[in-house]
């Protein structure tokens, strides 16, 4: 198998430039140790370049061992999310973001619904140069085609590039945009940007870099400025970053928005588990755990984990690993981070990004910044 297992003290200068090194697994513990509690060991498994199906699937079932033997070793016990990530969470995804307690992705939505063009006029400044629309963690692009339609309006020039790590997402979104928006020039990538910072061509027109939805919360804040580096690594002199970053409100709401009367966030976070006894031959017993989401006021953050509800062995056969959890032990599944308008100022200015613009809804639940790169 084309990739080693070496564990390098990642130093963050070699990280921002391992491009398109693919075949080597690289954490970042040397970097993050110390920072973070619930270390995201950002392992570099370059699953764009791998070709067939079955090379893809073994490299995630590589990359999932590791993170598995790592977190469930490691006191407190956790689990990197968006390791997770597949075709039932993706779903389950969807219907959390329907959820009338998940208020984020109809609230960016609307923003994005009322500022299109405001957004785009502040993000595009020549208007007789091309425009790239650059998207990490595209998705199926549903809000996406709120800008794209406003860029159509200012630019008869106008790139999309979606980035995911799901092939399925993407073709989904290149098929909605191609339908909706045929004039758009597609040009999607498959690849994990978060352990593999994306390279793009040169581009001869303005570039503006979408990181919306608050995918950034899921990453502490060492980390979201690892990735933002990364992106703006890639942008030119004047280039604009689009981040969309849930902000701190009252403690009710946002656990609502974590611990639905449904029952789909909880399902969403049980989903680990089932994917680990079916992709790992683990016997976990869901019935065994239970999803909580907690409020950190220190960390601004809400947390979720899984929590033991009786003293339990699990084993994980194909990891060769025995677990055992007490009564009430947990498992770190999960942080979304929330913010404030200065966490963002910090965020953006630190890489280099002088806001442009703001939109937030009326009630300030919700923030979209527009960052210039200087
Ligand atoms: C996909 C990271 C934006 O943090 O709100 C939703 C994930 N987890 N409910 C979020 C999530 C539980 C979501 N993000």
């Amino acid at each position: 198998m084309r990739h080693s297992r070496e564990s390098h003290s990642g130093d963050v200068p070699e990280f921002l430039s391992t491009g398109n090194q693919m075949a080597v697994l690289r954490d970042l513990l040397g970097t993050l140790k110390g920072l973070v509690e619930m270390a995201t060991y950002i392992q570099t498994v370059d699953i764009g370049h791998f070709a067939t199906a079955d090379e893809r699937e073994a490299l995630t079932r590589e990359a999932l061992t590791r993170e598995v033997r790592r977190g469930l070793t490691a006191r407190p016990r956790s689990l990197s999310p968006w390791m997770f990530y597949d075709a039932e969470r993706s779903r389950l995804f969807e219907r959390i973001t329907t959820l009338p307690e998940y208020y984020p992705t109809r609230t960016e939505r609307a923003i994005l619904a009322g500022h299109a063009d405001a957004i785009i006029a502040a993000a595009h400044c020549d208007r007789s140069l091309p425009l790239r629309l650059v998207e990490l963690g595209a998705g199926t692009a549903s809000k996406t085609r709120i800008l794209l339609e406003a860029a159509l309006r200012v630019s008869d020039d106008v790139a999309y590039v979606p980035v995911d790590v799901c092939p399925d997402a993407l073709e989904l979104a290149c098929q909605n945009i191609a339908s909706a928006l045929p004039e758009v020039r597609l040009q999607p990538i498959v690849r994990n940007y978060v352990t593999h910072p994306l390279q793009l061509e040169s581009f001869d027109g303005s570039t503006l870099a979408l990181y919306i939805g608050t995918s950034i919360g899921n990453f502490s804040p060492q980390e979201a400025e690892l990735i933002l580096r990364n992106l703006c690594s890639q942008l030119q002199t004047g280039d604009a970053l689009l981040l969309g970053t849930d902000m701190v409100k009252d403690r009710r709401t946002l656990l609502a928005a974590y611990d639905d009367n449904d029952g789909i966030t909880a399902a969403f976070n049980l989903n680990i588990l089932h994917r680990l006894n079916r992709e790992l031959g683990a016997n976990f017993d869901a019935a065994c755990f239970r999803h909580r989401a907690l409020w950190n006021s220190i960390e601004s953050r809400i947390e979720m984990h899984l929590e033991s509800t009786q003293e339990q062995h699990v084993s994980i056969e194909h990891v060769d690993l025995d677990v055992h959890l007490t009564r009430r032990e947990t498992i770190h599944t999960e942080n979304s981070y929330k913010f404030t308008d200065q966490r963002i100022r910090t965020q953006l200015e630190e890489v280099g990004l002088a806001i442009r613009g703001a939109w937030k809804d009326s009630r300030g639940w919700y923030t979209l910044t527009l960052g210039c790169l200087r």
